[in-house]
């Protein structure tokens, strides 16, 4: 049995997530991730926004930032330039980092800024009752869309991976061994890294949508297909069909460490000038 204590702060719980919620099954595989890189807990800083996901630094026993809502990225940010040798992990909803954060998350990327972005993607607000997202799928129902939402969802890793990210993956919280790798992945990576979890809120997704529980699961399950597994695979059989794994991964120059640079050359000009 894997020691998930050893990573918690039990005085917070009981936590706030509903029965079934897939926070908790992604905050265990973030936790797996860490334990097998043998990362001591000093050595990590994570930041989170505002949500039923950003709640999560509230339980883990790292470094942790709960910021304002669609502000991690920023804050982590300044955490990443003022100690680089810190491994910051940023936890974030699909609100939080897509639409009041969307600007952030953008940037973020363009820059490369040595961040990994941990996105529950749960197509909702989860915690202010189910709003419309960036990410709800045309036609399903939302506490602001009652007939119905008629707008197209983002797809958070294509706009990464546009945006200028390194590291752009993606899982599912059904396909648990699968996001542990991703998400050592990424936290390995030098440069700005994203993990996009696909999550359930059983609340207030599944509610108004009425699918349960564990529909919700078997959609997970059976509307994703690994990237690897893609490449063999028909455009016929891919219809539909949401891509996971690691689907995008590149190198270039890393933000912190560029701007380490520019201080060093400008300190030996100044010092060459004194
Ligand atoms: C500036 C600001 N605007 C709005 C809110 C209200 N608010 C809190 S959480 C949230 C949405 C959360 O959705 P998401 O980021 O997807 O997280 P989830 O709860 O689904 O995990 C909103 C709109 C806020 N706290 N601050
Ligand atoms: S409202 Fe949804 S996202 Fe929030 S804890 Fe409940 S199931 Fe999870
Ligand atoms: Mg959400």
């Amino acid at each position: 049995m894997f020691p998930y204590e050893k990573y918690l702060r039990l005085e917070m719980f009981p936590h706030i997530w509903c029965p079934g919620c897939g926070c908790g099954i992604v905050m265990k595989s973030l936790l797996r991730a860490i334990d097998r890189l043998s990362l001591t807990k000093d050595e990590i800083c994570m930041v989170s926004g505002i949500g039923c996901s950003s709640r999560l630094t509230g339980y883990v026993d790292f470094n942790t930032l709960h910021t304002t809502h669609g502000r991690p990225i920023t804050f982590a940010t300044g955490v990443k330039l003022a100690k680089p040798s810190l491994t910051t992990i940023v936890i974030t909803g699909d609100g939080d980092a897509l639409a009041i954060g969307g600007n952030h998350f953008i940037h973020a990327a363009r820059r490369n800024i040595d961040l990994t972005v941990l996105l529950f993607n749960n197509a909702t607000y989860g915690m202010t009752g189910g709003q419309l997202a960036p990410t709800t799928p045309t036609g399903k129902f939302a506490s602001t869309a009652r007939q119905g939402s008629i707008d197209p969802p983002f797809d958070a890793c294509k706009l990464a991976i546009a945006a200028g990210a390194t590291y752009v993956a993606r899982g599912t919280s059904y396909h648990t061994q699968q996001l542990d790798r991703l998400i050592e992945g990424g936290i390995t990576h030098k440069g700005f890294s994203l993990v996009e979890v696909l999550e359930n809120c059983n609340t207030y997704y599944g509610r108004p949508n009425k699918i349960g529980l564990l529909d919700l699961l078997q959609w997970e399950k059976t509307n994703t297909v690994n990237a690897k597994a893609a490449e063999r695979m028909t455009p016929e059989q891919l219809e539909g069909k949401i891509l996971t794994g690691l689907l995008h991964q590149s190198d270039r120059p890393e933000y912190v460490a560029q701007y380490e640079q520019l201080i060093s050359r400008v300190q030996a000009k100044a010092g060459a000038t004194a």
